[in-house]
């Protein structure tokens, strides 16, 4: 993980990796009304840090703003009050999330905000992790805000036992990392390579990958409840935004060998355990995860017509027993 943003030598900034610190290494104090989250419930890597922000109960202490959860063409996210559950920019008052990312490069000298690649991952992204104070944005990387929230606002959290509560401890980061390490790259991203493939041959890999990979995770749970050890980690909520999309969103792009609900009962079990976690599950909105995924502008090639399917019907509140594991 990158621990700090940099002027580009052509004048632009491809990222923001900043680090909110308690111990004063940064400029970046934990205080309580001095952050901001830019997300949408739509997009998992958004959800790492709408999980953060809620499992610790940070909810008073950090706002947010819910950006329309369909990604148009042209120039990226934007906010659209007018829709039933998206927010105006409460901070900055702009339109679209692109202005806030340029107005942050310019505070640190820059001529703006550029790309840093073409794709899925690349340029104007969410979660943002922005700064009243220092009117700019601290980071626009999950990984790296779900670490924050996890351990640098505990004096902030509404419970003692939100702010006991450790993702990241000491005595795990080396597994959980190894976890992470291969979920990212047999799951996480893996659920999109068969939709995208150009070729059969790229389609029969990418399918091969990501059912090995679902497996290979199915096996790990029916042994144990959470990833890393007898406690849920930052390992568990990467898996569990992928997971919880699986059978409404994947399935329909061409990820439809096997269901989680149907053929993985240690990963469904998983996944209602983790929903039912603390209020995980009032930041998993699969109204929006329908309509943003198969409405925005990355699913045109498998989607054309823009039709969003129906949810099925998944009991994400049944009781999953996975209590009496550890
Ligand atoms: N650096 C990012 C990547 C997050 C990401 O890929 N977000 C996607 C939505 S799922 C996005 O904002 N894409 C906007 C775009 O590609 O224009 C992270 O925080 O992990």
């Amino acid at each position: 993980m990158a621990t700090k943003t940099v002027l580009e030598e052509d004048g632009t900034i491809k990222g923001f990796f900043d680090w909110v610190k308690q111990d004063g290494s940064t400029p970046f104090q934990p205080e309580a009304g001095r952050y901001h989250l830019y997300g949408q419930h739509l997009c998992p890597f958004s959800n790492r840090a709408t999980i953060g922000r809620v499992i610790k109960g940070l909810e008073s202490a950090i706002s947010y703003d819910n950006l329309d959860y369909v990604l148009p063409e042209g120039p990226g996210w934007k906010f659209s009050p007018e829709k039933p559950g998206c927010d105006a920019d409460s901070i900055n008052g702009c339109s679209i999330l692109r202005e806030v990312y340029d107005a942050s490069a310019k505070k640190l000298g820059a001529k703006g905000f550029c790309y840093h690649s073409v794709g899925f991952s690349g340029g104007v992204t969410v979660p943002v992790l922005y700064d009243r104070k220092l009117g700019r944005i601290v980071s626009n990387d999950s990984a790296s805000i779900l670490r924050m929230l996890n351990s640098e606002f505990n004096e902030f959290c509404a419970t003692p036992a939100q702010a006991k509560l450790d993702l990241f401890p000491p005595a795990l980061q080396s597994e959980i990392e190894e976890a992470e390490a291969w979920q990212t790259k047999s799951i996480i991203f893996a659920v999109y390579g068969p939709a995208y493939a150009k070729t059969q041959e790229d389609f029969d890999a990418a399918i091969v990958k990501l059912f090995d990979g679902l497996d290979k995770a199915e096996e790990l749970l029916s042994k144990q409840r959470y990833v890393v050890g007898k406690q849920m980690t930052e390992a568990d909520i990467r898996l569990f935004v992928t997971l919880v999309r699986f059978d409404a969103v994947y399935v329909h792009m061409k990820c439809y060998l096997k269901r989680v609900n149907r053929d993985y009962p240690a990963l469904w079990g998983f996944v209602r355990d983790i929903y039912q976690t603390g209020n995980i599950k009032d930041v998993v909105v699969f109204d929006e995860i329908l309509k943003g995924y198969f409405l925005s502008k990355y699913m045109k090639p498998v989607n054309p017509y823009g039709i969003v399917p129906k949810l099925p019907p998944l009991d994400f509140h049944a009781p999953h027993g996975r209590e009496l594991m550890v």
